[in-house]
């Protein structure tokens, strides 16, 4: 029978086992939230008022994309990860992953691309200034030497996401419980079934462009350059292609969160479960056709904008079903509101305002008013910080007294809620006024007539990066002294995972569950 776990650093360094994977990889990605959220505060205190006062230029936009960088790459893709090493083997009945040993590797290479990509900080020249979505010839031409480790960085950040997608494939499909039928798995199983096969599709794009970067700059190629028979709108294509797979990359799991944790605290199944797997499946199979509503300003024939504008509208059918059915288990449901369930109805109702400003922007002539405004900006943060960050901070509230077996100190969990509402609404909502009104995104100084947007912004930043702080001693807390939890937790959950002992024991289904 399997031991427990090693002891000191070496358990560490050398587990192959799913919950301490798991935890480093939450763990990681909280240090990269950290960081990350730093650097958009110093963004945010450059921009308290127009002028330069903190930063110069150069030092702001190495912010801007650091800041984007470390979000999508660093905190929100592990933390997803991270929460499907510790559920999707205790959901599916499964002792652990399908690939122990490559599931260590996939963790561990992380915080070396990390450490390569946050040194480039230090590097002369400076790190990388040309935006999360590194446009050539900004990122190849006119880049900082220290290019071509950010390029090195992607690379490794690349080889850890496909193979944790293929381990987690490998693991639906071969490692679930006899019973535990396809029509039977929770929807986070699901979502990230989808997930795992898109990020296989697109992270090798994602490989590839940075690759042909590497060549145009260092090898005399010129992929992007036009003086060479180039095509720096190519780039723009390749980036995209990858790019908007990649942002429901990070929102389909998220679904798969909620739909676990509304029909517990709503007392009620979750309602339209099929129709909630074939809206996830949809979403990713239109997901690869939309990618050029980024690029409705480059020039392209009104054939493509039309084709594009009409494929993005489609995304919100299966996406308003999903939010359909989340109202429909919460109505006439018997709910009370514990912090996890604030959390997700914040969710539901947040992510809808950035799905709807999603749509304005799919709309290709008003686009172009759009493009490039802080518009743009409140919309990807509205999809992303009440989206994808609150269903991982609601999915840490509702599985961790099952990681610890203690449970956490609801007052102050509720208290953690409404700062972080009230902060990122005051951050992000005023930004939709500065766009509409014309503010370009990533600039560091501005027209007066948007500072008071700016000046609110920024004090609703400082608030929500407050309120993030006491989610880390909530998190302390009810390590080092949460009350006792009971094995069910919630008295309506459903799920393998809460058939188990709070905390979870080391090693779980070592001989598989009966599915009923
Ligand atoms: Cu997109």
């Amino acid at each position: 029978m399997a031991h427990g776990p090693a002891k000191g650093l070496s358990r560490w360094l050398f587990t192959t086992n799913h919950k301490d994977i798991g935890s480093m990889y939450l763990w990681f990605s909280f240090a990269m939230f950290i960081i990350g959220g730093i650097f958009a505060l110093v963004i945010r205190a450059e921009l308290f008022e127009p002028g330069m006062q903190i930063v110069d230029p150069n030092f702001f936009n190495q912010m801007t994309t650091l800041h984007g960088l470390i979000m999508v790459f660093g905190a929100i893709m592990p933390a997803f990860v991270g929460l499907a090493n510790w559920m999707l083997p205790m959901m599916i009945g499964a002792p652990d992953m399908a690939l122990p040993r490559m599931n260590n590797w996939s963790f561990w290479i992380l915080p070396f691309a990390f450490f390569m990509l946050l040194s480039t900080l230090f590097m002369p020249g400076g790190a990388p200034n040309f935006g999360w979505t590194f446009y050539a010839p900004l990122s190849t031409t006119y880049a900082p030497e220290s290019v071509t480790f950010f390029i090195f960085a992607v690379h490794i950040m690349g080889a850890s996401s496909i193979m944790g997608a293929i381990n987690i494939v490998a693991t639906i499909l071969n490692m679930r419980a006899p019973g535990m039928t396809l029509m039977k798995m929770p929807l986070f199983v699901w979502t990230w079934l989808i997930t795992a096969y898109l990020l296989i599709a697109v992270m090798p794009v994602l490989a590839g462009l940075v690759t042909m970067m590497l060549m145009d700059i260092h090898f005399g190629t010129s992929f992007f350059d036009a003086a060479g028979g180039g095509d720096p709108v190519l780039f723009q294509h390749i980036f995209w292609f990858f790019g908007h797979p990649e942002v429901y990359i990070m929102i389909l799991p998220a679904f798969g969160i909620i739909s676990a944790i509304i029909p517990t605290f709503a007392r009620k199944p979750l309602f339209g479960y099929s129709s909630m797997v074939y809206a996830s499946a949809s979403i990713a199979f239109l997901s690869f056709i939309v990618w050029a509503h980024h690029m409705f300003t480059v020039g392209m024939p009104i054939a493509g904008e039309l084709f594009f504008m009409y494929a993005t509208m489609l995304i919100a059918v299966p996406t308003g079903v999903k939010v359909f059915n989340w109202v429909a288990t919460m109505f006439r449901g018997a709910m009370t509101f514990e912090t996890p369930m604030l959390f997700s109805i914040a969710f539901v109702i947040l992510f809808t305002i950035g799905g709807l400003s999603g749509l304005m922007l799919a709309i290709a002539p008003a686009d172009f008013q759009y493009h490039d405004t802080y518009f743009v900006v409140a919309h990807f943060h509205y999809v992303l910080v009440p989206g994808a960050l609150f269903s991982i901070i609601a999915a840490v509230y509702y599985w961790l007294p099952k990681w610890t077996g203690r449970m956490y100190n609801e007052i102050l969990g509720k208290t953690h809620f409404w700062v972080a509402f009230v902060g990122l609404n005051v951050t992000f909502f005023p930004m939709h006024f500065a766009g509409l009104a014309g503010m370009p995104r990533r600039i560091p100084d501005y027209h007066m007539m948007f500072a008071d947007w700016n000046m609110i912004s920024s004090v609703g930043a400082f608030i929500f990066g407050a309120s993030q702080i006491l989610f880390l001693y909530i998190v302390l807390d009810t390590i080092f002294r949460g009350k006792k939890a009971t094995d069910r937790v919630w008295e309506n959950s459903e799920g393998l995972e809460w058939t188990v002992a709070s905390p979870a024991p080391y090693h779980t289904f070592s001989t598989p569950p009966e599915i009923k």
